[in-house]
């Protein structure tokens, strides 16, 4: 066997290699779980992975959703919250984060991204009006349902196919929204929801030219346009390196360009911001915004903290400053691309192109045998987590809920698993790692057999669904 001289990931592509720009200051013990408590533990969560308890998890790739490293900064942040009940001094500085960084003028905190879902859904949408959105997102189609409203997926096609290498994925369809507009009429329309890196399609960007066409079509009728601004940044890096025009441009100024097109914005800020917890929901509008913040009052707490510590405001709006320095989403989004290679390398069917936050494993093609009705990306899910402890989520089928009129399963048509990568919290040896497992779970594939749901709860069934075995 002729022994090769070993590379770095720089030296096999040819060119010079990259490092994250942060160091390590404080570390958290990882724990490795013997199978044998991996089979239990799996046993006891119903084979859903939202069911396990941390503690029997190696590496945590649930979510990048408030499992974020804050950095010194944001901690010293902490330090200086301002626990005052009334106008917090935190609230000004996030306040004035998201004035200069998103640039819309008022702005409501909120516990968290579905908390500013709630109040904008309570607010802006009329029993019986019409939702167009590009692609579902599980908590926003429920608050936007419960508020009366009728979600009307308006995605481009490309968007369902996991193999299309379309630059933009998460545009909307223009003729879509305008045929709807047309049909029901302007004033049965609530408001376009348009999200940035669309989390349900991959992570897959909108494009500046979709949001500024967006906004002229939106203008002929008169409809508004809110943005889900959590993964904006993360959206932003694909349009410096994938739209002419703006190579040059930090991605600062084409999150407040983006955002210019748009009429008020929502955000869990436990993503892009890099906060534990944390969200807002800013608009333009006075009328509407004197609204937000009587309702806050009712749901969250006073406008000026809406549910959230001083200290948590503080650390926000440290986060939002970091999340737009280029140096970070290019690290970020890079380590994301660098397990995507590797998998793609390997022939593991996943979502092309690699998204912001996470690989999505193309499920239906890694189980062709597993018929959506055993649901195959919970399967993967559950047989990653056995093979090396390793957790991901599913979003498929499971995810996707009941149809709200006939009852049935909805079955998408992207049966995917996430393995989604927190900020500046693993290093690339955890992405090895990560490959491997998927590779072995991969090279079993047909011995793996599909689930059955034994519970279902009513509400975003996902998060609290049991399932067995069929084998
Ligand atoms: C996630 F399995 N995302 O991706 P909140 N908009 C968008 C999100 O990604 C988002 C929210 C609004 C999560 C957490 C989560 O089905 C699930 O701060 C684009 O979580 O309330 C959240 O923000 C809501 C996981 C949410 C799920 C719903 O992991």
């Amino acid at each position: 066997m002729t022994q090769s001289t070993p590379q770095t990931m720089g030296q096999q592509f040819g060119r010079r290699s990259w490092a994250e720009p942060w160091k390590i200051k404080m570390v958290e013990p990882l724990r490795m779980v013997s199978r044998a408590e991996r089979e239990k533990a799996l046993v006891e969560a119903g084979y859903n992975t939202f069911l396990l308890r941390s503690d029997d998890v190696y590496i945590d790739l649930l979510t990048d959703s408030g499992t974020s490293a804050m950095s010194d900064r944001q901690w010293a942040g902490m330090m200086l919250g301002d626990e005052a009940y009334a106008g917090s001094r935190n609230f000004y500085h996030l306040e004035n984060a998201i004035q200069t960084y998103y640039g819309y003028r008022y702005m409501v905190p909120t516990h968290q991204g579905r908390g500013a879902e709630h109040l904008l859904s309570q607010t802006s949408i009329k029993p019986g009006q019409y939702v167009p959105g590009n692609m579902y997102f599980t908590t926003t189609r429920l608050h936007q349902e419960m508020a009366g409203g009728i979600f009307v997926d308006v995605i481009i096609d490309e968007a369902h196919d996991p193999a299309d290498m379309h630059p933009f994925k998460g545009n909307v369809d223009l003729a879509k929204v305008e045929t709807l507009i047309q049909e029901k009429g302007a004033a049965n329309i609530a408001y376009v929801s348009l999200a940035g890196t669309v989390n349900m399609a991959g992570g897959q960007p909108v494009s500046m030219e979709n949001a500024r066409q967006l906004r002229a079509l939106c203008d002929r009728y008169g409809v508004k346009i809110y943005l889900d601004a959590t993964r904006m940044a993360e959206n932003a890096y694909f349009i410096q390196e994938r739209e002419p025009g703006y190579a040059d441009k930090p991605i600062a100024a084409i999150v407040l360009e983006f955002c210019s097109y748009t009429d008020g914005a929502w955000m869990s800020a436990k993503k892009d911001s890099l906060v534990n917890i944390g969200g807002w929901l800013a608009v333009n509008d006075w009328d509407l915004f004197e609204e937000l913040r009587n309702l806050v009052v009712v749901f969250e707490g006073l406008h000026t903290y809406g549910g959230l510590a001083g200290r948590d405001m503080e650390a926000m709006a440290i986060g939002t400053a970091e999340s737009m320095q280029d140096d970070h989403i290019r690290a970020r989004i890079g380590q994301v691309r660098y397990l995507g290679q590797l998998l793609t390398d390997w022939g593991i069917p996943i979502v092309q192109p690699v998204g912001g936050h996470a690989i999505f494993v193309d499920a239906r093609r890694f189980y062709p045998h597993i018929p959506q009705s055993e649901f195959p990306a919970q399967t993967l899910a559950a047989e990653m987590y056995l093979d090396s402890g390793i957790r991901s989520m599913e979003r498929g089928v499971v995810s996707a809920g009941r149809n709200a009129k006939t009852g049935d399963h909805n079955y998408p048509k992207l049966e995917l698993t996430r393995l989604t990568i927190p900020r500046r919290v693993y290093t690339q040896a955890h992405m090895d790692v990560v490959a491997e497992s998927l590779k072995i779970v991969y090279d079993n594939r047909d011995q793996t057999h599909g689930l059955r749901m034994v519970y279902e709860p009513k509400y975003l069934r996902f998060f609290q669904a049991r399932f067995e075995p069929l084998a």
